[in-house]
């Protein structure tokens, strides 16, 4: 009995203001072109049992080149993969507040996948000797997690948070999870846990994983990629666990767009003159270059003084190669490079947010995105 695990694909999140040649947001499409990849990964793999354990789509009411995307996604997996049990748990993201909404990944049932959404579900399979206890983001009356004694296999499917084993990254902020503990979760119970809400791929128990996102898409990507590299867990990717061997493998996949977080700088006793030669060394030296990249330097302990005689010229050659270039605190300032330009728009918001001497950068050049003190404000829509 090999299962696949994955979640938090998040579907129609948008960021940046870049729009691919068909007019839509980057980031939305480079989502959307990760999932695919997971979907190539997850047919070659033939598991008996897929597991996607919430925020499919990013908000309540995707748009219609989401759902599209969704449904063509999920046809093919479906269609490749007959004898595969499919199994979804609506998350925070896509479980809307008002029964009256309807909550649209009951798109997937008539494909055959069976979507949980509103109340936990208990589903037996004969044919598999497995029990699966799905519990979809709940705002009040989620049941006991009890397993099905009379099953040989019994998983539980669960979006939610379980209260004091996450770290400090990778929380979202915007849409408040349901929130379990340890001791509730019972893990031990269970052949198999599959949990999502957590973007980052994560143990919370021996059986007990957090699969992550397939895309850096909450609130803090960089917290993401920090918690990623410390952990050394290999990035997004998904699960595959087998329940009689209890053989666990985290296939990572790589997302669509390259984030490289750049080693921070400190500006601290060094000349206009020397920090430049650090930033332009720092972006030169990025391997592979920074272009296609979302690409951020930070440099710290930068006194006012300094920060006014950098080489501004040189910084606005950067910008011109899509260079992003903003004040974090007034001692310090924090470099991101993206590919492209950025829509006038999108400066007059940051505009809005930030400081004006912050933003002296900004308002050189359209082609500036954000203001690393106002991601998190610009990225919970
Ligand atoms: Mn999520």
């Amino acid at each position: 009995m090999r299962l696949v695990h994955l979640s938090d694909i998040h579907l129609g999140f948008r960021q940046y203001q870049r729009q691919t040649p068909a007019g839509i947001n980057q980031r939305e499409a480079d989502v959307a072109t990760s999932l695919r990849r997971v979907i190539d990964v997850v047919i070659e793999l033939r598991p008996d049992l897929v597991l996607i354990a919430g925020d499919v789509f990013h908000t309540v009411r995707p748009t219609n080149p989401a759902i599209l995307h969704a449904f063509l996604q999920f046809s093919r997996l479906v269609q490749m993969l007959p004898d595969t049990t499919v199994v979804m748990v609506a998350g925070n993201h896509d479980t809307p507040r008002t029964a009256e909404t309807g909550c649209i990944l009951r798109l997937f049932s008539p494909l055959g996948i069976t979507v949980v959404e509103g109340d936990a579900k208990r589903m037996t399979f004969h044919e598999r000797d497995l029990s699966i206890l799905a519990v979809p983001d709940m705002a009040q009356g989620r049941p006991r997690l009890e397993p099905d004694s009379t099953a040989k296999y019994n998983v539980l499917l669960l979006h939610g948070e379980i209260e004091g084993v996450l770290p400090k990254y990778g929380r979202e902020l915007d849409r408040a999870p349901m929130e379990i503990t340890l001791e509730e979760l019972g893990a031990q119970r269970w052949d198999y846990v599959a949990l999502g809400h957590y973007h980052v791929y994560r143990p919370v128990a021996e059986n007990a994983f957090y699969s992550g996102s397939l895309d850096y898409t909450s609130t803090n990507p960089w917290g993401e990629l920090i918690e990623e590299r410390e952990s050394g867990n290999g990035g997004k990717g998904i699960i595959e666990h087998d329940l009689a061997t209890k053989t666990h493998k985290f296939h990572a996949i790589p997302p669509e767009r390259r984030w490289v977080d750049l080693a921070p700088l400190s500006g601290a006793g060094l000349s206009p003159a020397s920090l430049d030669e650090a930033i332009r060394d720092a972006l030169d030296n990025c391997e592979g270059g920074i272009d296609e990249k979302i690409v951020r330097l930070v440099v710290r302990d930068v006194p006012r003084h300094i920060l006014r005689e950098l080489d501004h010229r040189a910084l606005r050659e950067y910008k011109r190669r899509a260079l992003h270039l903003s004040a974090e605190r007034f001692t310090s300032i924090s470099i991101r490079v993206v590919q492209r330009s950025f829509a006038p728009t999108k400066v007059r918001q940051l505009q809005a947010v930030a400081l004006p001497s912050r933003i002296q950068y900004a308002t050189n050049s359209a082609r500036v995105c954000s203001l690393k003190t106002s991601t998190a404000k610009l990225s919970s829509n």
